[in-house]
Order: structure tokens, then C-alpha cells, then sequence
């Protein structure tokens, strides 16, 4: 039933021959360090599933992505839980479906400029400093604009980047003309390209909290537009008319370099773990938000960002913990809200409270190669609707419905409905019990 079977399970054994408790991999602990690991996420904007070298790119370099990926653990088969930004980062910190926190949609800087993820989530911040880490994020938060939704009301003690969608690379205006760029609940003026800074910012906190555990979420920009490079021209002003995605012509080798930009600063992440003596001790998990747009590739996916074609939700992610994972490849299914639950168990704090998480604890199939049980997920953005159990996928796209296999056809182009029926109704019944559970909740972003 499995795609590609490739997971590696000397893990395990490397466990046994170090006394490591099973279920528990912070047990063993690096001689320099008595405490609990460090956590890193970094999450690209609008990636696809064949721009990094590692995942079949052949224009696009990114040899730091590509080393954590030899030496980690690298899944063909995760999902983010949104095919845009907002709902995929929603279900990121709560360890639910973004449905539950009301951000089904796109927090736009129009129409929703003055609403947000629901204020009482409990969020992966909230539970990594009740448990003593220092939290921080660098980059974009997109959950809301108004200040009762910045990211220091969800736990995290430090917040340096933007709240849109996206901002102007060099003059950190967003979409609507309005300056986003924040030190907790202030503006601050940071000169830069915000690759470089996310990066720079990461580096800060991570200096800064060397000594302590701590929890870092480094929310990139790229390769979401505006297509600008390193060494282009600011294209926005403050209420200003400009072209939203950019005025570079060459809007594909802006996006190349992007994304090369972000992979150098990920080196230099690792760079500063070594120099401050903690790589040892930290776990770094990085996916993608969505899938790309049509200037970048999804192949061999079916379609973009935004559908729930293969291509607008499967995408690039890999665990690193130098040392500490047996390198290899995965096909289980995993999803975003995965990571809170996932992350949370290899701090090794307690997890009771977590008990109501849609997402499950991959850490099994990351130190272990086990496989997970069989589950059914669901995605949901407006009329698009899919599910899926095992290699099967119903995906029901505005007025179309389809069956996939998706063992055999991974891009999605046998559409098996008339020769299933018994599947596609069961998963249609599993997708609409869902549905109702999820239309409980308070459609606040859609
Ligand atoms: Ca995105």
C-alpha cells in the first residue's frame, strides 16, 4: 500500500545500544548539555514539492536543505494542512485542524484586516514556555493583523518579522501599502532583505538563549512574491501603486535565488548551533506552507497552491537532529499538525494536557522507523474539499469529484470513482461527519 518504502529503522537498535528509553529520545542526553532539546521549525513560503535539490530540483541549489536531508530523516508524503498560508500556520500552533481556531481562509489585508486566529488557542509557544523554554519567532506570522493577535498573546516571548501575507523583501511594506515590520507590538525600522534578516534574527535568539532551552519558529518569506532578489530595488511605498508580485522582469531567477538565499541562511543557522556548541542538542524539523505557484514546480503534482491537488498541500519537509537520526526516507503520511505533538514528545515534557490535538506524535517513525496506524485527514478551503485514507484520496474540487489512488498515481490522473464506489462513498461519508464537526466552530477567516 505504500508509495515508496524506504524507512530506516536502525534507529531503534542505535536506542537499545544506548539505553535510550523508546518513547522517550531527549533521554539521552549529549554530555555538554543537561537539558531538554532545543526545538527549531523553519518553514518556507510557498515551496514546492521539487524545488530543493533533495526533492529532484535540477535549477534550483540549496546544498544546506540537501544536508539536513541526507543526514536527517526526509518525508515524500507530507502535507501541509492549508493550501494557502493562513490555515496551514493555524493548524502549526494549535496541533489542530485550522478549522478549529476559525482560519479555514486567508487572513487578507482587506476583508479580514481586523480579525484573527481564535485568542484562546493554546498554541506550541504556550506549552514550550510553560515548560520552561524561551519561545521566539522570526519572519511572517499571517494570523492576524490587530495587536490582540500578535504572536507574543500565543506564547512566544520574542517576535521580530511581518503579520501580512507578504512584504516588500527590502521595504517591508505589505500588499495594502501599510509598513509591517515588528519587534513584538512595535514597528521598528530594520534594514534589510528579509531573507537575511529571518536569518539574522534566528542567529540573535539563538545566541541569546544558548544557555536555556528553547523553541524557535523561523517563518521564512520566500519564495512567496514579491519576486525580488537580494540586490533588487524596493518595489512598495507606504500607500503607494505598485505591482504586488514585483517589478523584476526575470521573475523566475528571482525566485531561484530566493530560495537560494534561504538555504545559505540555514546553513548559517547550523553554523551558529555548532559555534555555540548545541547542534548536538537540537531538533530542527523545516517544511514548506503550500505548495508552489507555477514559478516554481511541484512535479510530479498535480497542480498549485491554493487547490487540494497533490500539488497545493504535498511538500518538502525533513527532521534533522545531527547524531540522533538514522538518515533516510519516509513515505508516512505526515501533516502539519503533526509537528506540535511530534516536537512536544521529543522535548520530553509532559504531554497529558495535549490529549485533545488532532495531530499525532511522529516521533516513532523519526527515531524508530515505525509506521504509524492508519488514519483519515481531511483538508477543507471553501469549495475544495478532499480526504484521504491510505493511498486512497477523494478530492472534491468545486463541482468535480474524484478517486485517486495514489500508490500508483501520485499525480493524479486516474480518476477511479466509477470503479469504487464503495470507497468514495465511505470516504464521502467520513468527509462529510468531519465536516460537521469542523462547521461547530466559529468561521471566522474564510
Ligand atoms: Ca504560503
Amino acid at each position: 500500500m505504500h508509495i515508496q518504502t524506504k524507512n530506516i529503522a536502525i534507529a531503534g537498535l542505535t536506542g537499545l545500544l544506548t539505553g535510550v528509553s523508546a518513547c522517550n529520545p531527549s533521554a539521552n542526553k549529549s554530555k555538554t548539555s543537561d537539558t531538554p532539546p532545543n526545538i527549531i521549525i523553519i518553514m518556507a513560503d510557498d515551496l514546492g514539492y521539487n524545488d530543493l535539490g533533495c526533492y529532484g530540483s535540477d535549477i534550483i541549489n540549496t546544498p544546506n536543505i540537501d544536508l539536513l536531508a541526507v543526514e536527517g530523516l526526509k518525508f515524500t508524503d507530507y502535507h501541509s494542512n492549508g493550501a494557502v498560508s493562513s490555515p496551514t500556520r493555524a493548524a502549526l500552533i494549535t496541533g489542530k485542524y485550522q478549522q478549529r481556531s476559525g482560519v479555514e481562509g486567508v487572513v487578507t489585508t482587506g476583508k479580514f484586516r481586523d480579525y484573527g486566529i481564535d485568542i484562546n488557542a493554546y498554541t506550541i509557544a504556550d506549552f514550550f514556555k510553560e515548560n520552561g523554554y524561551a519561545t521566539g519567532i522570526a519572519g511572517k506570522w499571517h494570523l492576524g493583523y490587530k495587536t490582540e493577535y500578535n504572536p507574543v498573546n500565543f506564547g512566544f516571548d520574542f517576535f521580530k518579522g511581518y503579520v501580512s501575507g507578504n512584504v516588500d523583501f527590502h521595504s517591508h511594506i505589505d500588499g495594502a501599502g501599510i509598513y509591517d515590520w515588528w519587534l513584538n507590538k512595535d514597528t521598528i525600522i530594520e534594514e534589510g532583505y528579509s531573507t537575511d534578516l529571518i536569518t539574522k534574527n534566528s542567529i540573535d535568539f539563538i545566541e541569546k538563549n544558548s544557555d536555556q532551552p528553547f523553541f524557535l519558529y523561523v517563518a521564512h518569506e520566500a519564495p512567496h512574491f514579491p519576486y525580488q532578489g537580494r540586490n533588487d530595488k524596493a518595489d512598495r511605498t507606504v500607500g503607494g501603486k505598485f505591482e504586488m508580485k514585483g517589478s523584476r522582469k526575470d521573475k523566475k531567477g528571482a525566485y531561484k535565488e530566493m530560495v537560494e538565499v534561504m538555504d545559505e541562511g540555514i546553513g548559517d543557522i547550523i553554523s551558529s548551533l555548532e559555534d555555540e556548541g548545541i547542534l548536538e542538542n537540537t531538533f530542527i524539523f523545516f517544511c514548506s506552507d503550500n505548495g508552489a505557484v507555477n514559478l516554481g514546480s511541484n512535479y510530479p503534482l498535480n497542480n498549485f497552491k491554493s487547490t487540494l491537488w497533490e500539488g497545493g498541500h504535498r511538500v518538502p519537509a525533513i527532521a534533522y537532529w545531527k547524531s540522533r537520526i538514522e538518515p533516510g526516507i519516509t513515505d508516512e503520511t505526515m501533516l502539519g499538525m503533526d509537528i506540535f505533538p511530534t516536537v512536544a514528545g521529543i522535548s520530553g515534557k509532559l504531554v497529558e494536557k495535549l490529549t485533545d490535538l488532532d495531530g499525532k506524535d511522529f516521533s516513532p517513525v523519526i527515531f524508530h522507523g515505525k509506521q504509524m496506524e492508519e488514519r483519515v485527514v481531511f483538508w477543507r478551503f471553501k469549495d475544495r474539499k478532499a480526504v484521504r485514507q491510505g493511498d486512497w484520496k477523494l478530492l472534491i474540487d468545486k463541482d468535480s469529484t474524484y478517486l485517486f489512488n495514489l500508490s500508483n498515481d501520485i499525480s493524479e490522473q486516474n480518476n477511479l470513482m466509477q470503479q469504487n464506489k464503495a470507497i468514495s462513498d465511505s470516504l464521502e461519508q467520513l468527509l462529510q461527519k468531519w465536516e460537521t464537526e469542523m462547521d461547530n466552530y466559529p468561521k471566522t477567516i474564510y
